[in-house]
């Protein structure tokens, strides 16, 4: 019963929580491959108390799959996921090959799951849907409740974000770095060719002419097509932070309606997949460590802006994990809807 599904990448952090929350969400699936590089073709995984061999990615992987989780950076996409389309499948893509895409859905499921509701699985006409970039993916599970409401026109957003969103060899050069300085020694710059234990710097994508590097722009251009808002204005600073798992992300926004901090909070408590902390009595808002491993992304600091007149802005502050709800968990939602 349920879908032939493949993973494509699967041992990379992203692929490897795809099984993590397969498994607890308890999707219905027939069939599991798993699809890597060569190097790592014939390795076996345990899953769900079976061995699966993986097996090498090939334009002929995708016989008979109907859903394809693909996690394997952009050039993969580019090259297997038409193929895999051709074949009849419905590819969710975590790259940022297609998501600008006319045609293509980008999709938060909480948020615009009618961008892909011509999308279906019992065709077998194979479709591509995208997965947004994590930080938009978290930026509006928080700002999506109160847009909906009260409708953003500006938003600045300034990240912190996390090793994560770089790889599994990011995430262990953090951890040998912190080390070796605790230790005294030289830390290995790899992956930012810098130190990044201690530090932060300005998001390691490409800078391009306009000043603005390409995960900021993707904060532009994503916001405006997840929420069909070719109008509203958005400007963004990312930093790289040295923090596990979670990204965190401090939003200014300027509504055309009014919107109290009272009803903010009651329309945030209120949203799937958001937590609200809050506490100001206690100096308890969120954090990433708390945030790390779970799904939902957790909003606080929920203020207005004292820099707008009436009650037109406010600045808030969320958390995610960036493997979970900024990758795995969203493409695995998008695959539900599906279902
Ligand atoms: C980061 N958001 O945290 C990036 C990584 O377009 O999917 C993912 C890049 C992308 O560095």
């Amino acid at each position: 019963q349920g879908p032939s599904v493949a993973i494509v990448g699967v041992t990379g952090a992203v692929g490897q929580e795809f099984l993590s929350v397969l498994s607890e969400r308890d999707f219905p699936y027939r069939n599991l491959k798993l699809l890597a590089s060569k190097r790592s073709a014939g390795k076996q995984i345990t899953f769900e108390g079976r061995e699966i061999v993986i097996e090498e990615l090939t334009e002929d992987s995708f016989h008979g799959i109907d859903v394809a989780l693909f996690s394997a950076g952009g050039s993969i996409s580019k090259k297997f996921g038409p193929i895999a389309v051709h074949k009849g499948s419905v590819v969710v893509d975590n790259s940022s090959a297609f998501r600008m895409d006319e045609g293509i859905p980008l999709v938060i499921p909480e948020v615009n799951s009618d961008a892909m509701s011509h999308i279906k699985l019992s065709n077998k006409k194979g479709a591509l849907i995208a997965n947004p970039n994590c930080s938009t993916i978290i930026c509006l599970m928080a700002a999506t409740p109160l847009h909906r409401h009260a409708k953003v026109r500006r938003m600045v957003v300034s990240t912190y974000q996390a090793a994560s969103g770089a790889g599994a060899a990011a995430m262990a050069e953090l951890e040998q770095q912190t080390r070796e300085v605790l230790e005294g020694k030289p830390p290995t710059c790899n992956i930012f060719q810098r130190q990044y234990a201690f530090n932060l710097f300005s998001h390691n994508s490409a800078v391009m002419q306009n000043g603005y590097n390409e995960e900021e722009m993707k904060l532009v251009k994503e916001t405006k097509k997840i929420w069909s808002d070719p109008d509203v204005k958005v400007t963004a600073t990312c930093i790289r932070v040295p923090v596990m798992r979670a990204h965190a992300e401090s939003i200014n926004l300027q509504f055309e309606k009014p919107l109290d901090e009272d009803t903010a909070r009651q329309l945030l408590r209120q949203a799937a997949g958001v937590v609200l902390i809050d506490d100001r009595a206690s100096n308890n808002f969120p954090t990433p460590l708390e945030v790390s491993n779970k799904d939902d992304v957790a909003v606080g600091r929920v203020r207005h802006d004292i820099s707008q007149e009436g009650n037109h802005g406010l600045d808030i502050f969320v958390c995610g994990d960036q493997i979970r709800k900024g990758a795995a968990l969203n493409a695995v939602q998008i695959a539900e809807k599906l279902l």
